[in-house]
């Protein structure tokens, strides 16, 4: 028999079929009649069932000895062990004194993204100053940027890859990624629609990525320096009388002309030694946008995580309004998400028109709070460091800092010395060998899925859902429950005593309540209780009916008859394909307090003289990136055997250049060294890296001990978040800096090899 899910591994979110026999899951394709993905797969789709019959996936919880080994226990003795630890540092210093890591599967995994919303809550009720999550090392400047110029931090336009004429791509590599906060199946097959329609794809990336390679032109640029060049960009746009006064944005668009000053100081001739990119070749990149029909700028993690990281993501959106190409076809597209989720809404302690920043400050560093977040890195002195509200308890939810946290080797350590920690995670890795209790989720086959979240980012609008391909084992709960009965647990009820009914109705009450109380919510002005008793299941199903059902699409629990609920979903497992991308729709999407798009904000014009430092600043060493593998996903799936084929893929890419002055050779090990610390790697010697940078996987630096990873093990790699330095932030986000770290190369000798 063939199942039909979406994929949960990444934001592509194929259709594929799965098929068991006699209770077993074997082959995984792509299925043809999925009606967004139409049969595209990727070898991690097509690894599911390796993921779901991997011996080492944990299936039964762990608890810690005293010896520091980890052994099975029942369920009921897990929970046990959990509130025993947990409590008495509850009892003596509050729920000040914990805190929760929130990974990124949870983005992924239906139960836990609905969900994890009541432990972060309900910890913060009770007194957890913050949370961490690994937003931080990735898309918070494009959270920042959405939050000020749209209104919303989820709310960003997205670009109509299928009618563009003209794609920049800046610090984006979908050809390992497969699209990032841009949702689009088979994402590469549309990259070269691009061109075989007449129209041109320019790639703005450090390194020649298979993407590049793929793209009408590669423009390497040294990292860290995206938001120099697009000053340019925009200067010359200016100079040459390129802009196009977009009509249909007139009234609509704030501040263009505050950035349009800014970019006088930032001249082709200006910015070409700090870019690495010429003159010419930027006034041939602005022409080139200028010349396009519809053109378009997208960038993603590469120019997130860096120095000026929420500079070049906002410069993005300014080109793109400068262009005419926001909201019209062809341009940049806000996508229409058919399930509304909490998400969406503004956070409650968010009061106010606009955005606060800096509301409260971490307690070692200071760093200012950026849309409740303080730099991920804080988290390590946050646990190790002394005093009142030092960080004493910590629960991990399908997150591996240890090895994706910037300052790694100070978080390993911290660790190690919590009173309580507890992970909810289906591996024994580098951060879960530290747990005192590890509470496995069920395998992605076991459990139903749906997305919500990335329909915001999505080419067009679907829904669809996924029935669990294997029934779970018996006795074993599911994702949310644990998030439930943690949240009880740090709100005063003993761990095992949870009513967790209670909390599930508790939590969504909370939700409805809060959403018709919020303007920007389509439950605005709705009597909660009558919300809440037109909605049908329990747990995740329930919030995904309410989330459907107040969608655009949705029955509107009751008053739309004819419109989706999540029953009728569900009698379509190909999916539902609803609507595709429009432009028109800035009045429908702007939330921010002009109700139009606003360019300019204090938060970034603070940003300007730091920019403007930049530009004389020499760079000392080289400068160490990093990248992805298609056959990875981030620190977690080097335990798939399948996935992890062929040669090996902790490498450092260095330029021949570069090489030879060092006396590095392909295939050899080096010494990689920064400020933060310094790791052996083999060095692969290649003209697909620019003069000047290095790059290296992040996600490596298995084989550690009290780990159960028999593959990954064998193939250890190291931890490049042991060199990216916890200090080195883009200030306006909070973002850490992975792309462009001072770091210097030596070749072990031949006698230490
Ligand atoms: N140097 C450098 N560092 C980076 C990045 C970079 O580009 N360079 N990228 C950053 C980015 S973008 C991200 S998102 C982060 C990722 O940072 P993290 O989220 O901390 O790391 P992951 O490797 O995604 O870890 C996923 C964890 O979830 C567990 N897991 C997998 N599936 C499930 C499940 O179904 N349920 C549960 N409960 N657990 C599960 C895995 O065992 C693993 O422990 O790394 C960041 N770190
Ligand atoms: N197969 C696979 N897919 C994944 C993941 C995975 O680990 N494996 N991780 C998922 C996650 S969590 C995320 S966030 C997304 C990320 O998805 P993408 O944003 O597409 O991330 P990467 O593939 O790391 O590509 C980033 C590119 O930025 C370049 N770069 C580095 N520094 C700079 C710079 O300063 N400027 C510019 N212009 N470019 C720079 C790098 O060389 C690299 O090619 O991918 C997701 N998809
Ligand atoms: S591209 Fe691969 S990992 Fe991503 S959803 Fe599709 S099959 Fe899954
Ligand atoms: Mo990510």
């Amino acid at each position: 028999m063939e199942h039909r899910i979406t994929c949960p591994l990444c934001e592509a979110m194929c259709g594929l079929r799965v098929t068991v026999q006699a209770g077993t899951a074997g082959a995984v394709r792509g299925n043809p009649d999925d009606v967004w993905s139409r049969g595209h797969l990727c070898p991690k789709g097509a690894s599911l069932q390796q993921i779901h019959h991997d011996p080492d996936r944990l299936r039964q919880p762990l608890v810690r000895t005293r010896s520091g080994a980890h052994v099975e226990v029942s369920w009921d003795d897990a929970l046990a062990e959990a509130e025993a630890v947990l409590r008495p540092v509850l009892d003596r210093h509050g729920a000040a004194a914990v805190s929760v890591y929130i990974g990124n599967p949870v983005a992924h995994n239906l139960g836990l993204e609905t969900y994890v919303g009541a432990l972060v809550g309900m910890a913060g009720a009770a007194g957890m100053p913050a949370y961490y999550t690994p937003g931080t090392v990735d898309q918070w400047p494009l959270n920042v940027v959405s939050a000020l110029l749209f209104g919303g931090m989820w709310n960003a336009p997205i670009p109509d890859l299928d009618r563009t004429d003209h794609l920049m791509m800046l610090g984006a590599n979908p050809s390992a990624s497969q699209g990032s906060m841009l949702s689009a199946p088979d994402i590469m097959g549309r990259l070269a629609a691009i061109r075989e329609r007449g129209g041109t794809v320019v790639v703005i990336d450090p390194r020649r990525t298979q993407t590049a390679r793929r793209a009408s032109e590669w423009v390497p640029v040294l990292p860290g320096t995206d938001a120099l060049l697009l000053f340019a960009i925009l200067h010359t746009l200016v100079e040459q009388h390129r802009l196009r006064p977009p009509p249909h944005l007139d009234d609509m668009v704030t501040g263009l002309d505050d950035v349009i000053a800014l970019a006088a100081r930032f001249p082709p001739e200006r910015v070409e030694a700090a870019t690495g990119v010429s003159a010419g070749t930027i006034r041939r990149l602005a022409a080139g946008l200028a010349d396009a029909d519809r053109p378009v700028l997208y960038s993603r993690i590469g120019a997130c995580t860096q120095e000026f990281g929420t500079l070049a993501t906002w410069l993005v959106f300014v080109l793109n309004v400068a262009l005419g190409s926001v909201d019209r076809a062809g341009g940049a597209l806000f996508p229409k998400a058919p399930v509304w989720s909490p998400m969406f809404m503004k956070p409650p302690d968010q009061t106010g028109p606009g955005w606060q920043f800096g509301r409260f400050r971490s307690r070692v560093r200071g760093a200012p709070e950026v849309l409740g977040q303080f730099p991920v890195s804080c988290l390590a002195e946050e646990i190790d460091t002394p005093g009142d509200g030092q960080i004493r308890g910590l629960v991990t939810v399908a997150g591996n800092p240890a090895v994706s946290a910037p300052g790694a080797r100070r978080l390993d350590a911290a660790l190690g010395g919590l009173d309580a920690m507890i992970s909810v995670d289906n591996w024994l890795n580098e951060t879960t060998r530290h747990a005192h209790v590890v509470l496995p989720g069920l395998s992605p086959l076991e459990r139903p899925h749906c997305d919500d979240l990335y329909w915001m980012y999505a080419i067009a609008s679907c829904v669809k859902w996924s029935d669990p391909v294997l029934a779970p084992p018996a006795g074993r709960p599911q994702e949310w429950e644990i998030m439930l009965r943690l949240a009880g647990a740090l709100l005063g009820t003993p761990l095992p005593d949870v009513d967790v009914p209670a909390m599930d109705d508790m939590y969504t009450q909370g939700i409805i309540y809060t959403a018709c109380q919020a303007a920007d919510t389509p439950l605005f002005g709705r009597d909660p209780e009558e919300v809440f008793a037109a909605l049908r299941g329990r747990g995740p199903e329930r919030m995904i009916d309410l989330g459907v059902r107040v969608g655009p699409w949705g029955d509107d629990l009751g008053r739309r008859p004819g419109g989706l609920t999540l029953e009728e979903v569900r009698r379509h497992p190909d999916g539902l394909r609803l609507g595709e991308l429009e432009g028109g729709r800035l009045n429908e999407v702007l939330t921010t307090p002009s109700g139009r798009i606003e360019l300019m904000h204090p938060l970034l014009a603070a940003d300007i003289p730091r920019l403007l430092a930049r530009i004389d600043r020499t760079v000392d060493g080289l400068a160490l990136t990093s990248r992805r593998h298609l056959r990875s996903n981030n620190s977690w799936l080097h335990n798939v055997a399948g996935l992890m084929r062929g040669k090996d893929r902790c490498t450092m890419l260095i330029n021949p250049t570069d090489a030879a002055r060092l006396g590095v050779t392909d295939g050899h090990l080096v010494d990689v060294c920064t400020t933060e610390g310094s790791i052996r790697v083999v060095a692969e010697v290649t003209d697909e890296m620019m003069a000047g940078v290095v790059s290296l996987p992040h996600g490596w630096g298995h084989g550690v001990d009290g780990t159960r990873l028999d593959v990954a093990n064998a193939h250890p790699g190291a931890n490049t978040n042991m060199l990216n330095p916890a200090v080195l932030i883009d200030v306006p986000s909070n973002t850490q800096v992975v792309n462009g770290v001072p770091c210097w190369v030596a070749p072990v000798s031949v006698g230490a090899d």
